[in-house]
């Protein structure tokens, strides 16, 4: 018994576990419903399926590929939170690093997932609420329920052109844009293969409406930084972390904390970032290339393909989320797609990116103290 014990431990320390990809298919809008706009994208959730309608000189050519999950147009807020995210979410409370990133087009839905809308600022959550509130009140609910001794902190960021802002510097510092706020934060090693962010403020919170205060202070300062640097938010990365330290019952003198954290990824806009790099040339003749982008498909591929040096450091955001990326967390990404004929290319181009990702793997372990 003891023997099986202790081989099954070990073969647990040592589990390889692929990042999960799900897709998510938006609903046309009320405009391309308006204007006949078809729909080539159809959605099996049962099976895991997402197929592109095709017919070429008369033949039907339907191609589909499976994923871990798969949402398609009805899917709710609730219902995506419930089934993909709430297991990820519990994961980092016993201790795993985890995170989710959104990737795909502009316009698909990927705030829309990771944020979404508030309609009345009464308490309860909207249905329309996306995965960081819901995160945060069952990160809350849970720990309150287990009467846990915690601490926590959040930051909140965004990424845009390799410079980092961060949305929670204190009021006072951040009158205008020119000074503090705007004063590029440096990425440093921290020793163990991962980045820290000097200068970011790690605000320390005690309740979920008080992370709900602060999620609308860095909103407010993130629709600034979009006029005043005239800047568009498909391109820049934004990234909220909820680091969570739970004190465990103490065996005997030993006090043993266990440090989970949530990374939730809101990237920038995939257009522009094809395999090919017809379009990479294009882009970067526009100035318009992104290099966190680039650098997080190239670190995908060199993963995937064991193809020896993992580029993590050619970018902000592969540094900072190393870790997710073949690394100790637990990882998660959610495509986002929209069903219309005419975003069909980036739409191919998103499934391709994201079932390569399904190669990806990672060892999780729990930081224990
Ligand atoms: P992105 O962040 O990828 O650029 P958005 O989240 O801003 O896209 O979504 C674009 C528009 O589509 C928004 O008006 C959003 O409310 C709407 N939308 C996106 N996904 C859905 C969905 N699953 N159901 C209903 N509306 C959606
Ligand atoms: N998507 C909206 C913000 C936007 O782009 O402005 S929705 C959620 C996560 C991170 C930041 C903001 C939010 C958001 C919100 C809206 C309005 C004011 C503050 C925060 C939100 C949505 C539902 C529940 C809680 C917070």
């Amino acid at each position: 018994w003891a023997d099986g014990i202790s081989t099954s431990n070990r073969n647990d320390r040592d589990k390889e576990v692929n990042v999960q990809v799900m897709v998510r298919c938006r609903p046309l809008s009320d405009e391309e419903q308006r204007t006949n706009v078809q729909s080539v994208i159809f959605c099996n959730e049962q099976r895991k399926e997402v197929t592109f309608l095709q017919s070429v000189a008369g033949r039907q050519l339907d191609k589909s590929f499976t994923f871990d999950k798969v949402f398609g147009p009805k899917a709710q807020q609730r219902s995506i939170y419930e089934h993909a995210i709430s297991p990820i979410v519990n994961d980092a409370l016993e201790g795993f690093n985890c995170t989710v990133f959104a990737y795909g087009q502009t316009g698909t839905g990927k705030t829309h997932t990771m944020e979404g809308d508030i309609r009345s600022k009464s308490g309860e959550l909207s249905a329309d609420a996306g995965i960081i509130p819901r995160a945060v009140r069952q990160i809350f609910d849970t720990l309150d329920a287990q009467k846990a001794d915690y601490s926590m902190k959040v930051t909140f960021l965004e990424l845009y052109n390799e410079e980092i802002f961060d949305l929670l510097t204190p009021e006072d510092c951040s009158r205008s844009m020119d000074d503090k706020q705007r004063r590029p934060i440096s990425l440093m090693e921290d020793g163990k293969g991962g980045a820290v962010i000097r200068g970011l403020e790690e605000v320390v919170v005690y309740s979920a409406s008080e992370i709900y205060s602060l999620l609308e202070q860095g909103s407010a300062r993130r629709r600034t930084g979009e006029t005043l640097l005239n800047k568009q938010s498909s391109r820049s990365h934004s990234l909220f972390s909820i680091t969570v330290h739970v004190k465990e019952a103490a065996i005997g003198n030993e006090e043993l904390i266990k440090c989970g954290r949530l990374n939730l990824v809101d990237l920038a806009g995939s257009e522009n970032i094809s395999r090919s790099g017809a379009r990479e040339s294009r882009a970067r003749e526009a100035g318009e290339l992104n290099k966190s982008l680039l650098t997080l498909g190239r670190v995908i591929t060199a993963l995937v393909e064991h193809s020896g040096h993992v580029p993590y450091r050619d970018s902000k955001l592969t540094r900072f989320l190393r870790d997710s990326l073949g690394g100790k967390a637990k990882t998660c990404i959610i495509s986002t797609i929209s069903p219309s004929s005419h975003c069909l290319e980036e739409t191919l181009n998103t499934l391709d990116y994201a079932y390569r990702a399904k190669g990806i793997r990672n060892k999780p372990e729990v930081n224990q103290k």
